[in-house]
């Protein structure tokens, strides 16, 4: 047996940043390496999502995940043993055939995309390689990049109880030379905010993605907030830091429209509140601005915006193929957001990245909102080459983790090539202007 060929497959139920149960996964291989995984969660998951199995029972409030960690120890472990952990293609086949169901039904996408991240980081192991370094091998982007980081300073939505409807208001500093420079103004961006909402007697308690959730009265205050903390801190919005929104607008779609500050919209009236936005902030990216099965909406909000404004697909593609290729053909948004639990194996989220660049889509490398110490997804952002990756703000140790492994990668990059690593949006990326 060749020395990384998949010898054992360990689970557990463990706990996620929001004091949930989740799904933690070890690969062993014949030669010893060894490679472990955990498994995030959300809370707006889109419709189209990869099934997440929950037990539903009277444990942790029905969110148990032993149903799922008997899956991986029994069929998948079964279905992985000899299969080498360095052909990816082949352990996720291998996977998905175990499973059989388009969504991961049956076993759930949690216990596959454990398996699948886990005989990753075991293959990257028994060669010898960083995780950033094996996935650059096998995707081979046009070139491996540090991500600009997307900071999550203000919470609402599904994320927060302060009765905001935009989910996240995003800091972006993508007009500085390295990513710990990006970092760095992230942080001092983020203090200012807290002074900020401390001199206007406001909560400076935080959200599931570590932003402020204060209660402010619109959401139109809450963006001239974060601006305002943009200056604060000594930057220049539009040269230093782009601001960037997730609206997550399927959480307040109904029947009738859009609920929204007291009144129900419709998408063109939406659409109108965004342009009035994009008058006074540089505002570059906008994420799910309508909802997910509003085809037209979105096909509207890419003709009038779409030019100046990255538009982000994230309920609306969940990483997933076929509703990117729907996507490209119907200019519905311009960009995905990546998210590997939304569809559950690493080879799909690859092909769904892979859709998104040949169709001229710029692509967004995201965590979940309930998270973990793992910091795959930091790897996995610089190994396909987004040049945006979104991790919450710079606090609270799961989201801090991911921006920590970009500093480490950051290094060694720099050490390796003896010059910069490379750093920063993609040209292609709508929305701001360059030098
Ligand atoms: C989102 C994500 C992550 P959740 O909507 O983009 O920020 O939230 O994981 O709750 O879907
Ligand atoms: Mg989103």
């Amino acid at each position: 047996m060749s020395d990384a060929r998949i010898a054992g497959v360990r689970a557990f139920e463990m706990l996620d940043s929001r004091g949930n149960p989740t799904l933690g996964v070890e690969v062993t291989l014949a030669g010893g390496a060894r490679g472990e995984a955990l498994v995030p969660s959300g809370a707006s998951t889109g419709a189209h999502e990869a099934i997440e199995l929950r037990d539903g029972d009277e444990r942790y409030h029905g969110r148990g995940v032993l149903q799922a960690v008997a899956n991986v120890r029994g069929v998948l472990a079964q279905a992985v043993h000899g299969v080498e952990a360095t052909d990816i293609a082949a352990v996720d086949a291998a996977l998905r055939e175990a499973d059989g169901t388009e969504n991961l039904a049956r076993v759930g996408a949690n216990a596959v995309l454990g398996v699948s991240l886990a005989a990753a980081h075991a293959a990257a192991a028994a060669k010898g390689q960083a995780l950033h370094a094996f996935l650059t091998e096998v995707f081979d982007p046009d070139e491996a990049r540090l991500p600009v980081p997307m900071f999550n300073v203000l919470n609402g939505g599904a994320h927060a109880d302060n009765g905001l409807a935009v989910q996240e208001i995003m800091v972006v500093p993508a007009g500085l030379p390295r990513f710990g420079d990006a970092l760095r103004a992230g942080a001092e961006i983020y203090q200012s905010l807290k002074g900020l909402l401390t001199q206007r007697g406001l909560s400076t308690a935080v959200g599931d993605e570590g932003g402020f959730a204060p209660r402010v009265a619109s959401n139109g205050d809450a963006i001239e907030l974060v601006a305002e903390a943009i200056r604060l801190a000594g930057y220049e919005p539009g040269r230093d830091v782009w601001l960037a929104l997730d609206v997550a607008a399927t959480e307040f779609h109904g029947p009738d429209g859009y609920a929204f500050e007291g009144r129900t919209l419709a998408a063109s009236d939406l659409l109108d509140l965004y342009q009035s936005w994009l008058a006074v902030h540089p505002i570059y990216s906008i994420e799910d601005g309508l909802a997910e099965d509003d085809w037209d909406g979105w096909a509207e909000m890419t003709a009038r915006l779409g030019g100046d404004v990255q538009l982000v697909g994230d309920d609306l593609f969940v990483t997933n193929v076929a509703r990117m290729e729907r996507g490209i053909r119907e200019r519905a948004a311009n960009a995905v957001l990546v998210k590997p639990n939304q569809v559950g194996t690493l080879s799909d989220t690859f092909a769904c990245v892979r859709t998104a660049y040949e169709g001229g889509f710029t692509a967004v490398m995201s965590h979940r909102s309930g998270e973990t110490e793992d910091t795959t997804i930091a790897d996995l952002a610089v190994a396909l080459g987004t040049g945006q990756i979104k991790t919450g703000a710079p606090c609270r140790g799961e989201r801090t983790a991911k921006y920590n492994r970009l500093i480490r990668i950051e290094a060694a990059l720099e050490e390796a090539s003896q010059g910069p690593a490379p750093f920063g949006l993609p040209a292609s990326c709508p929305g701001v202007v360059r030098a």
